[in-house]
């Protein structure tokens, strides 16, 4: 087995349940308690509540298990560093032994300011009529300019890129801004109130002071207090990439590149201190080679995101069919199966890998989903994956035998 098959379930108000996803064939389950406010402590109960609802029809069908922590979310006075940093990462630290006193053993997080993941167009309609995920550099100077109107917007874009957005903006409908609107002020995952224009503008304002080097720093400094409590809890702790991986709103961010994770990695070396390699969010800079990327940190890689970004020429990417895009998943999941056997050596179990996002196709275009979340569209993701693992596997052990 490649990889251990997972999806991402968001609790209860997920409007996929979980018997649907037992029939998607995944075992394991990637959750979090979304109805803890960031900062606050996970306790055993309530750890305990949602393995026991997770676990709940084990005994009837297929088991499901909850395997891997998405996300525990790391408070924004910790990225910047505040004075009260040291309690909230103390709370973080026992949230770590909660879960590990529960079994949950892998924990995926971000070190982004303000936002998650960002896209311009969370319903980018394509040839097919199914929609993705889509990015448009000039659409996010649009929102900064026109929308957002943030003071210093124009100091972040060189003056020719402005111009360009001028131009697109003049063209641009009713619908075209409130979809933008939308777009960009979505609902982190999982969180249901979602952004306004004020809260944004407050959240990037905390940063005014803060640069990339005192990110890192930031960084850095909850790593060194957080990775030894996992090390002795035998927690694996798998920083997401920023997605984009690049800067957005003259934010810093700093989990973007091969360098970016060397110096995390080099800073705290302990192998807990590991990696969520996520394909789509790597794979949106064209700098980034995700076979060496994948090599380099193979140790330290402990959640696998599946997904491919197809990038345009005007700098732009949408999110395409898992097999298809720039990512070149094939390959990858080639040198997945060479991990693997290492693994398997090593007395470690397989990876867990979740089809990230999924096009809104068939049936779903009417519904609600959380963007990227559907259940068609990654439905499709996990079994075109599941797929080439398998053929790769055949194949292998056909020719080695
Ligand atoms: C997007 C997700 C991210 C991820 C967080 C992890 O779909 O991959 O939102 O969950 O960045 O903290």
């Amino acid at each position: 087995m490649i990889f251990e098959e997972s999806w991402r379930w968001y609790g209860p108000h997920d409007p996929i349940s979980l018997s649907q996803i037992r029939q998607a064939g995944a075992s394991g389950i990637v959750n979090a308690l979304h109805q803890i406010p960031v900062g606050a402590l996970w306790s055993v109960e309530e750890i305990q509540r949602r393995i026991d609802l997770i676990e709940k029809e084990n005994s009837t069908s297929t088991p499901l298990k909850w395997i891997v922590v998405e996300s525990l979310p790391v408070h924004e006075d910790i990225k910047q560093g505040r004075e009260n940093r040291d309690e909230l990462i103390e709370i973080y630290c026992q949230s770590i032994r909660n879960l590990a006193r529960c079994g949950v053993r892998v924990i995926c997080y971000n070190f982004m300011p303000v936002l998650d993941w960002l896209r311009t167009n969370v319903r980018k309609e394509l040839p097919n009529g199914s929609t993705a995920l889509y990015f448009h550099p000039l659409d996010l100077i649009i929102f900064d300019l026109y929308i957002l109107k943030r003071p210093e917007a124009t100091k972040s874009y060189d003056a020719v890129d402005i111009k360009k957005a001028q131009e697109r903006y003049s063209n641009f409908t009713d619908q075209d801004i409130s979809l933008l609107k939308e777009s960009i002020l979505m609902a982190l995952p999982g969180d249901v109130k979602g952004f306004t224009l004020e809260k944004l503008k407050l959240g990037l304002e905390a940063y005014a002071d803060i640069d990339e080097n005192q990110l890192r720093a930031n960084l850095i400094y909850f790593l060194e207090r957080v990775i030894p409590v996992a090390a002795q809890e035998g927690v694996c702790m798998a920083i997401h990439p920023d997605d984009p991986p690049w800067s957005v709103f003259g934010l810093p961010r700093v989990v973007g590149s091969q360098s970016d994770l060397e110096y995390i990695f080099s800073a705290v070396p302990d192998v807990h201190n590991g990696l969520t390699y996520c394909t789509g969010s790597l794979g949106a800079h064209q700098s980034n080679d995700l076979k060496a990327l994948l090599l380099n940190f193979e140790e330290r890689i402990h959640f696998v995101h599946l997904r491919s970004t197809q990038r345009n020429k005007d700098g732009s990417f949408f999110e395409a069919n898992h097999l298809e895009g720039d990512a070149g998943l094939v390959e990858l999941i080639t040198i997945f199966y060479e991990i693997s056997n290492r693994r398997q050596k090593q007395g470690k179990t397989a990876l867990p890998m979740r089809p990230d996002h999924g096009h809104q196709m068939l049936d779903d275009l009417d519904k609600q989903y959380y963007p990227g979340y559907s259940a068609i569209g990654r439905l499709k993701g996990l079994a075109e994956l599941r797929g080439v693992a398998s053929a790769i596997t055949h194949l292998k052990q056909q020719y080695n035998s």
